[in-house]
């Protein structure tokens, strides 16, 4: 039975964010014959890139890998310009999709859900927005991202400050003029480091506030020729196939060697070939051991320290940038393009916050304790409350008025990563021990959306109405998420993956890293079996 929406806010599915799995939810459901709301907190689609408009903003996947796999009329229509798309780009392809399947009419916008209730008696769930908004559904469907809630550090004497201050995530729409401001920046990050090597082409003057150097390669990116367009459309289907196939979900697969299995001179080739390809090639298409064996994984890291080294003009800058207090590719690996240039610029300063801690705002500007700084602009690069964040940010209370914030205080559970128990018919997408938070993002999202819409088809055809993972079934999945971490040098870093930026979150792994093909197994055979690990009621 399809619930009507005229004249009514009751829906056969609300759907929380209008991103990529946003989206795609309304396209299959509506596919279904279902009646769908989403509620997006933006005055537009796209999620992350409706959100981080900052210079510089680009993909780090290979664009013709990101884009939506489900439609091969899409896929013929659009072209993307470049290697790595940049943030416009990718928003003015999101817009075309909403268009082109007729999304919008569907999507309440500048509507930020603050609560989500499950009535057991009349198996539903009500959501209520900001604005006083509110609608019924039985089932809910997350969509909110694992990297959508901002976090910016409590620093003393914000209010005082005189000049402008924002996160990169709330970038203004309108443009902004940097040429003859004094810009602040906190965080040397993914995001900070394109914004810094964006930003410093055309700033009056930048100084850069960092914690922690990363290990950056370059991106090498450029515009994809005609050729190749041809070739990337012709290919589109074995680019999907092969994402599926990589532990990722990207192009780019791990070599099955391990590093110590070559010569040195053989390892520091190989090393070469790959610093020299695209994208996540040194980071996901290395030896196979290189994120588990310390030692394997040195090698790498002394060959990026190197190359580091060698792009910077004053040793003492080189010093700061160059990483020793973490394990290569424990931390989300960030690309850049020209970003150590940017540190040979005059008008570009770095700040070693070890040394030098920030201790206030003051009106003017910085201080820290070692001296103070004025600034007409202070952004925040200081990251997100990532994967739980967004949903511990909405007042979710499933069976018996239960919080989900509350529900384990070891750190988050969810069977698959999409369901969690004390929470009938909420499905969650990139959320906890999914592999959608590490991986070619739209990959997962798309097999995340399918796998659930699927679910709910099969729920319908066999006249279910109601779905609750088993705590057995978590508690398995959980076990077996934290084991698959705990195989990797992931869990040694502290990084947004472990929870560990976000001062007072649990240290624990939330994303999954079994690999993109064992998550994929592992819903198929869920599903296969009827949905083992669920009762259906
Ligand atoms: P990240 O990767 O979490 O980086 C945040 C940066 O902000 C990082 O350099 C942090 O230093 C720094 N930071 C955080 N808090 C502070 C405080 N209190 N003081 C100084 N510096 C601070 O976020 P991004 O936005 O760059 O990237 C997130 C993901 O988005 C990325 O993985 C991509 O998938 C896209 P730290 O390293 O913690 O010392």
């Amino acid at each position: 039975m399809t619930k009507s929406t005229s004249g009514s806010n009751t829906y056969d599915a609300i759907v929380i964010g209008a991103g990529i799995s946003g989206m795609y939810f309304v396209h299959r459901l509506r596919a279904m014959g279902m009646t769908v709301r989403v509620f997006e907190a933006g005055s537009g689609v796209g999620g992350t890139w409706y959100w981080n408009r900052y210079p510089g903003a680009r993909f780090d996947s290979e664009s013709y890998s990101y884009g939506y796999s489900f439609s091969q009329e899409l896929l013929d229509e659009w072209e993307w310009s470049e290697h790595f798309a940049p943030q416009p780009e990718t928003l003015r392809y999101l817009n075309y999709v909403a268009d082109k399947f007729d999304l919008r009419r569907d999507i309440e916008f500048n509507a930020r859900v603050k609560s989500a209730r499950y009535d057991s008696q009349a198996q539903d769930w009500t959501i209520e927005t900001e604005n006083g908004k509110s609608a019924s559904a039985p089932f809910l469907l997350q969509a909110m991202g694992c990297l959508s809630a901002p976090y910016i550090p409590e620093i003393a004497g914000f209010e005082s400050f005189n000049g402008d201050s924002w996160h990169t995530s709330t970038w203004p729409h309108e443009s902004v003029d940097l040429s003859d401001k004094r810009v602040g920046v906190i965080g040397t990050g993914a995001t900070a480091v394109q914004m810094i090597t964006e930003i410093a082409k055309n700033v009056g003057d930048l100084t850069v506030f960092q914690r922690t150097p990363n290990y950056c390669k370059p991106l090498r990116n450029g515009p994809i020729t005609a050729a190749e367009q041809a070739e990337i459309k012709a290919n589109y289907a074995e680019t999907f196939e092969r994402c599926n196939n990589t532990f990722g979900g990207f192009v780019h697969g791990a070599d099955e060697r391990c590093a110590f299995d070559v010569s040195e001179e053989e390892r520091l080739a190989f090393y070469e070939e790959l610093w020299a390809g695209k994208g996540f090639s040194f980071w996901l298409g290395n030896f196979s051991d290189i994120l588990s064996d310390e030692k394997a994984n040195e090698t790498v890291g002394a060959f990026v320290r190197e190359k580091i080294r060698a792009r910077l003009d004053d040793p003492a800058v080189a010093d700061l940038l160059v990483p020793t207090d973490h394990l290569f590719g424990t931390k989300r690996q960030p690309m850049e393009s020209g970003y150590y240039e940017a540190y040979n610029r005059p008008n570009v300063h770095l700040i070693d916050l070890h040394e030098t801690p920030i201790e206030c705002f003051t009106e003017q500007g910085l201080k820290t304790s070692g001296a103070s700084y004025a600034f007409d602009i202070v952004i925040f690069a200081t990251g997100f409350d990532a994967v739980t964040g967004a949903l511990n940010r909405v007042d979710i209370r499933g069976e018996d008025d239960h919080a989900l914030k509350d529900k384990r205080d070891d750190g988050p559970s969810a069977y698959l990563g999409m369901s969690t128990t004390g929470f009938p018919n909420m499905f969650i997408t990139g959320g906890p021990h999914n592999s959608s938070s590490f991986c070619n993002i739209p990959r997962c999202l798309e097999q995340n959306v399918e796998w659930i819409t699927d679910c709910i088809a099969y729920m319908r055809e066999h006249g279910y109405s109601r779905i609750e993972a088993t705590d057995t079934a978590e508690a398995a999945w959980t076990q077996h998420v934290l084991e698959s971490a705990d195989e990797t040098l992931l869990t040694k870093t502290d990084s947004w993956f472990m929870g560990a930026n976000i001062p007072g979150k649990k240290r624990v792994f939330l994303n999954y890293v079994g690999g993109v093909p064992t998550f994929r197994a592992k819903c198929a055979e869920v599903a296969g079996q009827d949905y083992a690990g669920f009762v259906l009621s």
